[in-house]
């Protein structure tokens, strides 16, 4: 017995010694002092040993055993002790201020207009919302008073999707219905008007050009309560430009169709280039055209659950679809809208984030 504990503790030193982590030292427990362990496996040589000499080597044993299980967890305290202070030497050294070295990247030109816009229309009491990129023929256009075969459609061919009834919306009032269906229940039971506003991004079938893409954005907003008028889209819209070229601009409304408002305008800002005098930038009419708009016609409200057949007036709205990807353009001066999607650093990476 002496000679086989001999044995074992050799080997037992030698493990020990090369123990470098909490793996090796629990392969080396498992080894010898759990219940399939080498020492276990001494117990059971204590069968074979004569009655008188059991007691005598059964104590041997366990003195052992008491003794591996000393070494053990001192060299265990001793690895958790290393550890700590690896810890702590990596925590001090470690000062978050300093530069990585690793190039940031920077937000791009949309989401920043976007998320000024954002700003802007919170801080007037707008909701912000999100909606889905791919929606139904219903949510796109007949809930927008665009019928089947309606000759609107033609002006946003889009992408349809193999499965029935989807495609990629054309145009952000496609979240329309939805809004008015979520905000519906509140401005009917405590007055609260329907304030909201819902950047997307939007998808046609379109000849690309230096101001046509086939994905852009776009943001919508829309306004319900009762006797919204002309005058609050004007209001809403002049003071939303102003804060976003942080100086006053003067707007004019032009009639444009569009079958969901009625009537329906579109928005003109005083060319702020040349000052309303002509340039190459308006072609020389002293206006951009910038933000189709109008007042939501009867039938939208009716399929938004808002007004019913038999006072299609009972409350009003105004709705208006701000190109946020033309905004952009010429916010930052952007002569190409091709720029945008074509992942060139040289361009993307000149927009400071916020
Ligand atoms: C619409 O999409 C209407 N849904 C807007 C609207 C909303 C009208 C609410 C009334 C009430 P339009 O197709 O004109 O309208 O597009 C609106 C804006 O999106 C345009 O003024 C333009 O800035 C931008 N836009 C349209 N097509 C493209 C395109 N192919 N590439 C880049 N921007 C585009």
């Amino acid at each position: 017995m002496n000679e086989l504990i001999e044995k074992l503790k050799k080997q037992f030193d030698e493990k020990l010694a090369e123990v470098s982590d909490e793996n090796s030292l629990e392969k080396l427990r498992l080894d010898f002092l759990s219940k399939k362990g080498q020492i276990s496996g001494l117990m059971k040589e204590l069968a074979k040993v004569p009655n008188e000499k059991k007691k005598e080597y059964g104590q041997m044993i366990n003195t052992f055993k008491q003794e591996l299980t000393e070494q053990f967890d001192a060299r265990r305290e001793e690895l958790l002790k290393k550890q700590e202070e690896l810890l702590i030497r990596m925590t001090e050294s470690y000062d978050e201020s300093l530069p990585t070295g690793n190039p940031c990247g920077s937000y791009h030109p949309i989401t920043l207009v976007q998320r000024e816009l954002e700003d802007i229309f919170e801080s007037m009491g707008f909701n912000v919302e999100d909606y889905n990129e791919i929606v139904d023929d219903y949510h796109c256009f007949e809930a927008l008073n665009i019928p089947k075969f309606h000759p609107a459609r033609d002006m946003q061919d889009t992408y349809y999707l193999t499965t029935p009834n989807q495609l990629l919306k054309s145009h952000t009032s496609a979240a329309q219905n939805a809004i008015l269906k979520k905000y519906g229940p509140a401005l009917k039971e405590s007055g609260r008007p329907i304030r909201a506003v819902f950047p997307g991004r939007c998808f046609r079938n379109e000849a690309i050009d230096a101001s046509h893409e086939n994905t852009f954005f776009q943001m919508e907003g829309i306004m319900v309560d009762k006797d919204i008028s002309v005058s609050n889209l004007i209001y809403f819209m002049k003071t939303m430009l102003s804060e976003v070229f942080g100086r006053e601009v003067t707007v004019r409304l032009r009639p444009g169709f569009f079958p969901f408002v009625e009537p329906g305008f579109e928005l003109d800002i005083k060319c702020l280039i040349c000052g309303g005098s002509g340039c190459s930038s308006c072609k020389n009419s002293g206006w951009l055209e910038l933000c189709p708009c109008g007042m939501i016609h009867p039938n939208v409200l009716k399929y938004g659950g808002i007004n019913t057949e038999e006072d299609p007036y009972e409350y009003t709205g105004f709705a208006f679809g701000l190109g946020l990807t033309r905004l952009a353009m010429m916010k930052y001066g952007v002569g190409d809208i091709r720029a945008f999607n074509s992942g060139d650093l040289n361009v993307l990476s000149q927009f400071v984030s916020r």
